[in-house]
Order: C-alpha cells, then sequence, then structure tokens
C-alpha cells in the first residue's frame, strides 16, 4: 500500500512536477489518503497526560531572559503506546535538543522581565534540505506564496494540478497570542520565513513582504540582526499575568502549520499575580526534577484525525467532497472550510488520564482546535448526554488574566484560540473515583444554543470525551484558598472611547456557489460591507486613543475574533449590543465569540503604532480572507479611516491586488 509518508517522501525527492499527474491523479491520492483511522478503534485513557516542561532559556539575566526557539519536524507517540508513532512539527530549544515536542515546552515569564526569542524555522531534513508540508496546501488562496517571488509573494498563487498543492519550502512565523507586542514582534503574517535550507529554489521568495521592515525596525531598536530563517522578537511582559499562548501564524497556511504540531504556552505570573499558595500550584519551572509535582496544569486541547499509518490526516477539497472545483476559478481547489477531527488529543496524547489527589487544581485550558468549539465539563458517566456535572469549574481568569471574581460554571463554553483559567477541585471526591472531561460542544459548525436542543453534540464515543480524571487520596495538605471564597486582584478598567467603529462578520456567495467568510465594515444603509486582506485598511485607530468595535455577525455561525496587541472588554451582546457579558466573559480578552446576528461591542486601547491585524481564529476562515489590517496611526498622523468607509490610504507593504 503507498502510504502518505511515501506520497509525501517522493515529493520531496522528485519535486512536485514528478507527484502531479504520473500515476497519482486526484482521486488516486484521495484513496492513498482515505484510510483514515477509526477514532473508536483507538483504547482511552491508557497514556498519561504529559505536562509541557519549562522551555530552557540560553541566557538569564536582569535585563531580559534569551531564547533560541526552532521549529523542527519529528516523531511522537501521540496515539497510544504500541500504536504507530506520529510525524508532526514542533519547537524547542536549539541549546536543548531534547526539549522539542508537541505540545512545545511552555514558555515561563514574569510580568515586568522582558522575554527575547529567536525564533528558527529549521523545517529541513538531516542534510539540510527543506521538507514540505506534512499536509496538502492551497496555493490558489491569498497566502504566502513564496513560489510568487519577490513580486507575487504574499498573493494568491496558481494551481498546477498536483493534488498535495505547494511542496515547497514552508514558511513560518511566529505570534505570540494576547501578547501586547510591538509590530516587529508580532508575528506579523506577512513576516514569515523560510528554513535557510541549503536547496532553496531560486527564484523564490525566502520571507514575506513584511520581514525586511520588520528586521529593520528590530535592529534599529536592539542593534540586532535577524540571521537568514529566523527573526528575533522581544516581549515586554508589560501585561497582567495570564495564560498566553504561541503558534505559527504565516499568510493563508495558519490552519495546515499549526494543525502539524508547532504550539506552546507562554505562562505570564508576576505582576498582580496572587501570594504563592492561594491558587493551587506549583506550574511547570525551569530546572524542575523529573518527579515534580504540579497542581497549576496547562491544557491544550485539540482534535485531530489520523491516518492507518499514524500520520496526521487533514482534509482537502478532493477527497472529502469529491466536487469537480478546479473547474471554477474563484474555488480553492485544496482548501476547506472548516475542520473537525476524529480524536481528542490533550497536551499531545489522545484521550490521555491524569491522576489526580484530593485537593484543588488549576487548570489553565486552551482550545487549540482549528475550528472547533468546546463545551466542557466533569461528570461521571463520559458517554451520558446530556452530560451531568459533578463538580463545578470554577474560572478564575480569561485570556488577559483575573476576572472580577470566581465565576462557577457547570459547562465552559471555549472557542479556538481562547482560555480559561480555571480551578477544579476534588478534595471531596472520594479516592479511586473516576471523572471525566467530555465535550458537547458540536461535530459540525457552531451556531451557539444549547447541546442536544439547537445541536447535535459532538459524538459521546470520541470527539464528546478528552480527558479522565483518577482521584486519589493527598500526600500533604492543600493551602490554597477554595475558590468559592477566593478574593481576586482588581480588575482595571479602560477609560472612555474617543471612536466608534462599526464593524461587520459576512458570508458572500461566489457565482460558483461556493461560500466565503469576510470581515468587512458596514455601508450607510447598515448593511455588511465586505472587504478583503487586501483591501484599503478601515481600522486605523490613533496611538493612544480607546475605540469602542461594534461587531455585527451577519452570519449563521460564531466566529471567534482576535484583535492583536490588545487585550479588549467586552461592553455587551445581543441584538442591541447592550445585553450585559456573562460573568465568565468580564476579564479581558483578546479573542471574543461574536453569535449569529447579534452586535458584540468591544471596548479597547491600542498604545503601540504600527502594523497589526484582527480575525477570525477559526483558522480554515482565517487563512481564506477572514483577516483585516489594524493599522495604529502615530498622533497627528493621517486621517484615521472611520470604519464605516473603506476609503482609508492602503497601509505600506499592503498587496494591492484583490485575491480573487
Ligand atoms: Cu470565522
Amino acid at each position: 500500500m503507498v502510504t502518505r509518508r511515501r506520497l509525501l517522501a517522493a515529493g520531496a525527492a522528485g519535486g512536485a512536477a514528478a507527484l502531479a499527474p504520473a500515476g497519482l491523479t486526484a482521486s488516486g491520492r484521495a484513496l492513498a489518503a482515505a484510510a483514515p483511522l477509526d477514532a473508536g478503534d483507538i483504547p482511552k485513557y491508557v497514556s498519561p497526560l504529559r505536562i509541557p516542561p519549562a522551555m530552557p532559556p540560553v541566557a538569564t539575566g536582569p535585563e531580559r531572559d534569551t531564547y533560541v526557539i526552532a521549529v523542527r519536524q519529528f516523531r511522537q507517540q501521540i496515539l497510544p503506546p504500541s500504536w504507530p508513532r506520529t510525524t508532526v512539527w514542533g519547537y524547542g530549544s536549539t541549546a536543548h535538543p531534547g526539549s522539542f515536542g508537541y505540545p512545545a515546552p511552555s514558555i515561563v515569564a514574569r510580568v515586568g522581565h522582558p522575554v527575547r526569542v529567536t525564533w528558527v524555522n529549521q523545517l529541513v531534513d538531516s542534510r539540510g534540505d527543506y521538507l514540505p508540508h506534512l499536509l496538502p496546501v492551497d496555493p490558489t488562496l491569498h497566502w504566502a506564496n513564496p513560489p510568487g517571488g519577490g513580486a507575487n509573494r504574499d498573493r494568491a498563487g496558481s494551481w498546477d494540478g498536483n493534488p498535495l498543492g505547494y511542496r515547497g519550502p514552508v514558511p513560518q512565523v511566529v505570534h505570540l497570542h494576547g501578547g501586547h507586542s510591538t509590530q516587529e514582534s508580532d508575528g506579523h503574517a506577512e513576516a514569515w520565513y523560510l528554513p535557510a535550507a541549503r536547496d532553496l529554489p531560486r527564484d523564490v521568495a525566502v520571507a514575506g513582504s513584511a520581514y525586511r521592515e520588520f528586521r529593520s525596525r528590530f535592529a534599529e531598536r536592539s542593534g540586532l540582526r535577524w540571521a537568514p530563517g529566523s527573526a528575533t522578537f522581544e516581549y515586554a511582559n508589560d501585561q497582567r499575568s495570564c495564560t498566553l499562548w504561541y503558534h505559527d501564524h504565516s499568510l493563508g497556511l495558519t490552519r495546515e502549520n499549526v494543525y502539524a504540531g508547532p504550539a506552546g504556552f507562554y505562562l505570564l505570573g508576576g505582576g498582580d499575580d496572587l501570594p504563592d499558595g492561594v491558587l493551587p500550584g506549583p506550574a511547570p519551572a525551569r530546572d524542575d526534577p523529573p518527579e515534580a509535582r504540579y497542581h497549576d496544569i496547562p491544557l491544550l486541547i485539540q482534535d485531530r484525525s489520523f491516518t492507518a499509518d499514524g500520520d496526521l490526516l487533514y482534509p482537502d477539497a478532493h477527497s472529502t467532497g469529491g466536487e469537480t472545483h478546479s473547474s471554477h476559478a474563484d474555488v480553492p481547489p485544496i482548501w476547506v472550510s472548516r475542520f473537525s477531527g476524529s480524536t481528542m488529543v490533550v497536551n499531545g496524547r489522545t484521550w490521555p488520564t491524569l491522576t489526580v489527589q484530593r485537593r484543588r487544581y488549576r487548570f489553565r485550558l486552551l482550545n487549540g482546535c482549528n475550528s472547533r468549539f468546546l463545551l466542557l465539563s466533569v461528570v461521571t458517566n463520559a458517554t451520558a448526554r446530556p452530560a451531568r456535572p459533578v463538580l463545578p469549574v470554577w474560572q478564575i481568569g480569561g485570556d488577559g488574566g483575573f476576572l472580577p471574581e470566581p465565576v462557577p460554571h457547570e459547562r465552559v463554553t471555549l472557542g479556538p484560540a481562547q482560555r480559561v483559567d480555571a480551578i477544579v477541585d476534588f478534595t471531596d471526591v472520594p479516592a479511586g473515583t473516576e471523572l471525566y472531561l467530555v465535550n458537547e460542544g458540536p461535530d459540525g459548525a457552531y451556531g451557539g444554543g444549547r447541546p442536544g436542543v439547537d445541536f447535535p453534540p459532538a459524538d459521546p464515543r470520541t470527539t464528546g470525551q478528552v480527558l479522565r480524571f483518577v482521584v486519589t487520596d493527598a500526600t500533604g495538605t492543600d493551602p490554597s484558598v477554595p475558590p468559592e471564597h477566593l478574593r481576586l486582584p482588581a480588575h482595571p478598567r479602560l477609560g472612555p472611547a474617543q471612536r466608534v467603529r462599526r464593524l461587520s462578520l459576512n458570508e458572500r456567495m461566489s457565482s460558483s456557489g461556493s461560500m466565503a467568510m469576510l470581515l468587512g465594515v458596514l455601508d450607510e444603509r447598515g448593511r455588511g460591507l465586505p472587504l478583503r486582506w487586501s483591501d484599503p485598511v478601515t481600522e486605523q485607530p490613533t496611538l493612544g486613543s480607546t475605540e469602542v468595535w461594534e461587531v455585527r455577525n451577519f452570519t449563521r455561525q460564531v466566529h471567534p475574533v482576535h484583535l492583536h496587541q490588545v487585550q479588549f472588554e467586552l461592553l455587551g451582546r445581543g441584538h442591541s449590543g447592550r445585553v450585559r457579558p456573562d460573568p465568565g466573559d468580564r476579564g479581558w480578552m483578546d479573542t471574543v465569540l461574536a453569535y449569529p446576528w447579534e452586535v458584540t461591542r468591544i471596548k479597547a486601547h491600542f498604545d503601540l503604532p504600527g502594523r497589526y491585524a484582527w480575525h477570525c481564529h477559526l483558522l480554515e476562515h482565517e487563512d481564506n480572507e477572514m483577516m483585516r489590517p489594524l493599522t495604529v496611526l502615530p498622533r497627528g498622523g493621517a486621517a484615521a479611516g472611520d470604519g464605516g468607509s473603506p476609503g482609508g490610504p492602503a497601509a505600506p507593504g499592503t498587496a494591492s491586488t484583490d485575491a480573487g
């Protein structure tokens, strides 16, 4: 049998031309890739939960901590032991070869103490030749497009009929999600770079159209020049203590780059943190002994599908729909609008199990799925639906720091990229009890509402289950404060806004009947006016200003709306935008769920100048135009676009052609 890996190896050795029609038609490729592993066959709760260690720095000092972190390809046991291993990508410290993992080690940082990271793209083989993508890459989206060269990078490319799409060297650029980062350190989608491979084709663009500008800015600021195949970013850590994460952000390629594995937590402590011992701890720290016990545990929850060979499986338009997309110039041949994996993977293992003591635990919940919404609860019966929660999940924080007060949830809603900082109290659970973290979010698109009423919950036998807890007796005392008695640090509020922007989430049918999701503004009659990534910049706040954004969702789906640079406040929801947010949404956020037909009103303060982005964090949407520039203009600069008309000046470096 021809395995997917052999196909990919052939692609690497022979190049795209050798792969395309000769013996491998679209349907042949579909056959080869269509040996999916039946998720129901995978035994659950046989692997212990992996807890990512702290990322080792290469230097620490009073000025900053310094890291050199690469992304590499390797094999890891994601399926249970004795099942095939999986080829993935992941980050690790180049000075510590054993540190590479999926998920990556967590960067442990302190408020007020900067972190500098040199991010190296090492997607190369042992000879230093570039590795192609693990997954099919659609070259027709408005994407990084290295083969376009200097003139056509960061634009739509063309498809040569190869069912695997683009097989060249893979762009990477890392975004610290939720970070208050200067523009050159933000991981802008057009600041990607290829690995410094031995065999880079001559005519490809080796970096995105924003790379050079940001490299100069960083050199001016720090005196340090980025080496080829890398970028150095500095994070000031001048924000509240919170749970951030880092992942790839390459233009039009994020869904596949993130799906392949590279992601990690960035745990920002200190600042307004509570005194040691008040919250359950510790979390992993540098130089921990191997037997260290943790009571503050990050949980990266993702859905993944596998082939029978254990490789990652990601659908493409060929093998899923069988539609003859290629005959329509405006329909991407490979891109799919949504991904729903068949298994649940927590910290890089399918359905792991965690032995907990009869005490309190802090869990940093992160939805790292491409487009799946999670509705999580703790139950004793893993398959009963509706789920019958037996322990509350106490939310103490959201994306950007602590809530005003702890909020008990029977069921936690977590959209892609969102974090919930939670406490679960196992103190009164008898030893020997088995509990389950289950998911009642849908396997399909999510439009809000209640599981079992408004949509079918995820398959209770597979994607409806996440993690098992096995409760044991406590070996020591638990000094942490019960969540119902916790007093959380005061929540700073933003001042009055200088401007209200009216924005829209839209769906637009193409002439061939495919649906595209687009951000946009409103026209003079209050209707959604969709705009693409390359259209003139409309969201241009002035440096130092505070703005209210009213985001009207004209689609039937929930979209997680993410703004770079800022942590914002949610002011209101509902048809009026005046419905008070739920208690769990009353902290700082960087990603907010915008429900269908509602107005989601947020308030943000923009205090860093330059080029950023705002986008839907359903990665399939983000990659296909559901992203717009966000440019913070210096005070006294050109007139800021008012968000009501798309006629503002284009940002420098923004491609001028339509993505078509
Ligand atoms: Cu979306």
